[in-house]
């Protein structure tokens, strides 16, 4: 057997390669601050303080990694009142990295108590839908090609409101956003079941997510945050189904244990996520290898871990287990398909999963010029270290105090 520089067959390794290749990462500008729950925050000294640390940040673990070349912005929290689009694409760009997806924020604000596009009250739909077009404006402007809001809207209490007034502000909302999207935009339309509203989220799942995104245009797509779903939901499912129908958009990458944890990618079910990256392999082998485009984004908060490390360690679980999953050789599949053969099949899938792909990926990354290992390399480059004294000095001087006040 013809062995690849990878450890691997030359056919397996061929396929880690070209599954590295087209498997780019986008990280969330929010994943670089200081995030807490709903106890607290423990503050870490490193955090970035403003969108140039996040951005720094950001572009500190695209050098390491070598795949994560955008990164995600929060309107709000990125552009406040009086920010010049120009100057962050600038800054973005000084550090080796782009904006990508453009995140409104229609859920934070006082007069969103009742919702945002499903709030009865017409005059905050109208407030919550011109954010929405200010976001797909900026987007335009910085060169971004995905809008992804997420609302917050549901009730807590049965009564509280119409649910099928809800279901048809939201169609109506979402259809007249579409309006306003440039030729080249993408609309994602993110679901979850639960939190903040208790007793009924307005887009509470995947289905509700695709319904919407259908009756809004033909460049909506769903976006799946991997935390939004019930424990025993079988994600790789939805993730077919959308793949299908032509209507997956993107992902939310992280994991949980119990809800909507936002922990590290991996950390709980690595299996779940080669499950569903098998999905995706299976789906572009089908197509003649051509893969759909999807957006791969991270939302995960990283409160204990430090940061950086945390992202890191997310995008190389991610490549890793990308890089798994596409070892399953799906015509061999297909046979065993055909013949009933279950164990046969399952044991494709196993295989696959239990392959060490630690070569093949040092050795995609030496052919990159990327560090073997990029956490340990993130650790020896002192830049950690760098930006807790940095930014612990420029705290002192802005007067800006890490109280541990609830969050
Ligand atoms: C909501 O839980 C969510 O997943 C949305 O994507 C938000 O934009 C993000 O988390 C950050 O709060
Ligand atoms: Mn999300």
């Amino acid at each position: 057997m013809t062995m690849h520089s990878t450890g691997l067959t030359n056919e397996n390794g061929e396929r880690v390669v070209a599954a590295l290749d087209q498997f780019q990462i986008e990280t969330p500008s929010w994943g670089y601050a200081d995030t807490g729950t709903r106890f607290g925050k423990f503050y870490q000294p490193a955090a970035a303080i403003d969108l140039g640390d996040k951005l720094a940040d950001a572009g500190e673990v695209h050098r390491l990694t070598g795949c994560c070349p955008s990164v995600a912005v929060h309107v709000l929290w990125d552009f406040p009142a009086g920010s010049d689009p120009a100057e962050v694409v600038r800054l973005a760009g000084q550090h080796g990295v782009s904006i990508g997806s453009v995140n409104p924020n229609v859920f934070q604000d006082q007069q969103y108590k009742f919702g945002s596009f499903g709030n009865p009250n017409e005059d905050v739909r109208i407030v919550a839908m011109k954010h929405c077009r200010d976001s797909v404006e900026l987007a335009r402007q910085i060169g971004s090609r995905h809008i992804s809001p997420w609302f917050a809207d549901g009730t807590n209490y049965p009564g509280q409101d119409s649910i099928r007034a809800r279901k048809r502000r939201f169609e109506e909302g979402l259809k007249q956003l579409h309006e306003c999207l440039a030729d080249d935009q993408i609309l994602l339309v993110e679901y979850k079941p639960f939190e903040p509203a208790f007793y009924q989220t307005d887009i509470a799942d995947w289905g509700m997510a695709c319904l919407l995104a259908k009756s809004a245009g033909p460049q909506a797509r769903v976006l799946v945050d991997t935390g939004h779903h019930y424990l025993a939901q079988n994600i790789e499912q939805i993730v077919a189904w959308l793949l299908d129908e032509g209507m997956l958009g993107g992902f939310h990458f992280n994991d949980r244990r119990y809800a909507d944890d936002d922990l590290t990618i991996g950390s709980i079910d690595p299996y779940q996520v080669f499950r569903i990256f098998h999905e995706i392999h299976g789906y572009a082998f089908d197509q003649g290898g051509t893969y759909p485009e999807i957006a791969y984004m991270v939302d995960q908060s990283h409160n204990l871990k430090p940061k950086l490390e945390a992202m890191v360690q997310t995008v190389v679980v991610a490549q890793e287990l990308y890089a798994k999953a596409a070892l399953v050789n799906h015509a061999a599949l297909a046979v065993h398909q055909s013949l009933g053969d279950i164990v046969g099949a399952e044991r494709l899938l196993q295989r696959a999963f239990n392959t060490d792909v630690t070569e093949a990926l040092v050795t995609w990354r030496r052919q990159r010029g990327l560090p073997d290992d990029p956490l340990d390399a993130l650790r020896e480059s002192g830049y950690i270290e760098k930006a807790a004294n940095d930014r612990t000095e420029r705290r002192e001087q802005l007067g800006i105090v890490q109280s541990s006040s609830y969050a």
